[in-house]
């Protein structure tokens, strides 16, 4: 398939960019001098896109430099970095990474939220600062009688949902949609959950739909127990209500692997102690990473020889163009 061209949109891992340049003609346009003028000279010729790996979003504006695109694969489950409802009216194909990563994620949904609840981080810096030679460690909060609440009931939140219940806690979801065949209590309203549970889990894909979802109402509805986890993407969350709700502890805590300007994070958050702050990892094992580099290759090679998408999104479900 040498005679295919195909577009890395950004430095990734090596799994995506050797499998991609060992199957078809590879493009890398960070190493031209030029990086538009190389677009535009390439552009014509290129069918398909590795993307992902912190390229700007992938717009109508940016797919018109490639008349002859079929395939936008995108290392991630999330895909809010594409505009797919665009891509689908051109008939172009989006696919990303579901399924590899779900239980990853899910299992790093848990170690966060008890790292907050009973403050692991916080408890791990003080043994390391010889603090325990002078007295025991404060006593935290629990995850004893609380009761769960999670945004967005996909297959991440399945999960999530499935790892909390083992816990002896009572879980409840909301979501667009009540779903049939599972035990968990549904709410129509995000407030009312709000207001019923006293630990947020935000697991609901970002992008325009869900953007500022959890906003100044639902953290006041969670209240002064409340504990917030975002495990999705910092868009969900409105971020200065957040840092707002913090500080004046309408919420007690929150745990965070995701922010609005990855990799920035406010300075705000950083300067909280009681809180825990991850880099985004929630995939990020070798095992898991190599998995998703590998449906990202394995899209591209499958459409390609004519057989279809492994996985496309919502928005592009078609086998053929
Ligand atoms: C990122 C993720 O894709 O799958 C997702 O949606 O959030 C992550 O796995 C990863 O950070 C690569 O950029």
């Amino acid at each position: 398939m040498k005679s295919v061209d195909v577009l890395l949109s950004a430095p990734m891992m090596p799994l995506i960019m050797d499998g991609v340049a060992a199957a078809f003609t590879a493009h890398r346009p960070w190493e031209a001098k030029d990086r538009d003028a190389f677009l535009r000279e390439v552009g014509p010729r290129i069918r398909g896109i590795a993307a992902g790996g912190g390229h700007a979003k992938i717009d109508g504006r940016f797919m018109d430099l490639f008349p002859k695109l079929e395939i936008i694969a995108n290392f991630g489950v999330g895909y809010d970095n594409i505009d797919a409802a665009e891509a689908g009216r051109r008939k172009v194909i989006v696919t990303n990474t579901p399924d590899v990563l779900t239980d990853e994620v899910a299992d790093l949904a848990i170690g966060l939220l008890l790292s907050t609840i009973r403050q692991l981080p916080q408890a791990e810096r003080y043994l390391r600062a010889g603090k325990w030679l002078e007295k025991n460690f404060p006593l935290t909060t629990t995850l004893r009688g609380r009761k769960v609440g999670i945004l967005g009931l996909g297959r991440i939140g399945k999960a999530v949902a499935q790892r909390v219940a083992a816990f002896d806690v009572p879980v409840a979801y909301h979501g667009r949609n009540k779903q049939a065949d599972v035990p968990y209590r549904y709410y129509a309203s995000l407030n009312e959950m709000a207001r019923d549970v006293d630990v947020l889990i935000v697991v609901t894909p970002g992008g325009a739909g869900t953007k500022n979802l959890v906003n100044a109402e639902v953290l006041r509805n969670l209240g002064p127990n409340g504990i917030l986890v975002n495990v999705s993407r910092g868009s969900v969350v409105d971020e200065p209500a957040l840092i707002q709700a913090l500080r004046d502890k309408t919420i007690l805590s929150a745990g965070l692997d995701v922010f609005v300007d990855e990799p920035r994070v406010p300075a705000e958050l950083i300067a909280m102690d009681h809180i825990v702050l991850l880099p985004h990892v929630g995939s990020a094992s070798v095992h898991t990473r190599n998995a998703m580099g590998q449906l990202v290759v394995d899209n591209l090679t499958a459409w390609f020889a004519g057989k279809g998408p492994k996985t496309p999104v919502a928005e592009t479900p078609w086998q053929r163009r």
